[in-house]
């Protein structure tokens, strides 16, 4: 819509409206544009941007209407919509406060392109509306979270051997809380909150695979760009390489942190996608002395988005995962498929039998 405000300051109102029910389902002031992101993790990418009263925001309304703001070292509210008279974020280095922006939005775009494109799922909720980010929360803040009370992204910058915590893995883990949130629901804590954490893991890593960035290339790591040390926070090929994390399933496991009782599931994922043993992913062993053939990420990824948005519920355990992800695999490629069959073998190579 074009027109202009009493004072004369000239409007472009864009009104997206819902085909079915006739209701507006999101509005925004200003021209959609495609910018630059000179992000600190991910190169030089391209970035949504909105042109408004003569500034570039750092505002995508082709994913929902996705924004990211600056707390500029605070702990609530939304800091300051991040801006430009240009229509490039960032530099690349940390000394321009808006690289960890463009990483940010990047990391939010490319998780929900690789959740659209995927699965069909249009946003965290699914319902197209996009979340918005904030970055430069705290001081030496080294983590990241999903909050879906405000149905945000905050990043902390890290302190002392940390880079920003914007990396691809970590942007599609932390929104992936929500995916879950949205749909199992599963419970953090115990079991399932090993299975939530997994989940997240799991989509993070397909999300680095998704955009195919050559400055952060897909790999079955987590968190391998935030240290200055190069160590990854998890492995999920073999997932006691952090010193901390289950590589097979136990009757204790449901007693550790749930970012140590995931390493079963990631090491299952990992072995229904890549297979045991070594490749240039890993070195994956199996609690069973089994070999395990891979079936791919697409096949893996698809089958554990059917289990967890049809059989997973908030209390799912990881036995219920078994028999979760094979009702999906029975689903997507017949009982008695490879597919199938690789699930089954899978779990039982991590002892969840
Ligand atoms: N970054 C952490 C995670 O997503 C935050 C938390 O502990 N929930 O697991
Ligand atoms: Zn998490
Ligand atoms: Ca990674």
């Amino acid at each position: 819509m074009g027109g202009a405000y009493a004072d004369g300051t000239p409007s472009e109102l864009h009104v997206l409206v819902d085909a079915a029910s006739g209701r507006v389902r999101d509005s925004w002031e200003g021209v959609q544009r495609e910018g630059t992101g000179n992000t600190f993790h991910s190169g030089s990418v391209t970035v949504g941007s909105t042109l408004s009263g003569g500034t570039y925001q750092l505002a995508d309304a082709t994913r929902g209407g996705h924004r990211t703001y600056d707390l500029n070292g605070g702990t609530s509210g939304t800091g300051t919509l991040v801006t430009n008279t240009g229509n490039v974020f960032g530099d690349g280095t940390l000394a321009n406060r808006q690289t960890a922006a463009a990483d940010a939005a990047y990391g939010a775009q490319e998780t929900w392109d690789y959740y659209k494109t995927t699965f069909g799922r249009n946003g965290i909720r699914n319902d197209g509306v996009g979340a918005y980010s904030r970055v430069h929360y705290s001081t030496n803040y080294a983590n990241a979270f999903w909050s879906d009370s405000c149905f945000c992204m905050t990043y902390g910058d890290g302190g002392s051997g940390w880079y920003p915590l914007t990396s691809l893995d970590v942007a599609g883990h932390e929104m992936s809380h929500g995916v879950t949130s949205n749909t199992a629901g599963l419970r953090y804590s115990g079991e399932s909150g090993g299975l939530n954490e997994a989940t997240s893991d799991i989509f993070g890593t397909l999300v680095e695979f998704y955009a195919a960035n050559s400055k952060d290339p897909g790999d079955y790591l987590i968190g391998e760009k935030l240290r200055t040390s190069g160590a990854p926070l998890r492995y999920m090929d073999k997932p006691s390489k952090d010193g901390a994390s289950a590589d097979c399933w136990s009757s204790s496991v449901g007693r550790l942190d749930v970012h140590y009782s995931s390493g079963v599931a990631n090491h299952f994922f990992y072995l229904l996608a890549v297979g045991s043993g070594s490749s240039s992913y890993g070195n994956s062993p199996t609690c069973n002395g089994s070999t395990v053939a891979g079936i791919g990420n697409a096949r893996a990824g698809a089958i554990w988005y059917r289990a967890l948005t049809t059989y997973m519920t908030s209390r799912t355990s990881y036995a219920g995962a078994r028999t979760a992800t094979l009702s999906a695999a029975k689903d997507l490629y017949g009982a008695g498929s490879a597919e199938y069959n690789t699930v089954a073998a899978a779990w039982s190579a991590v002892s969840v039998n």
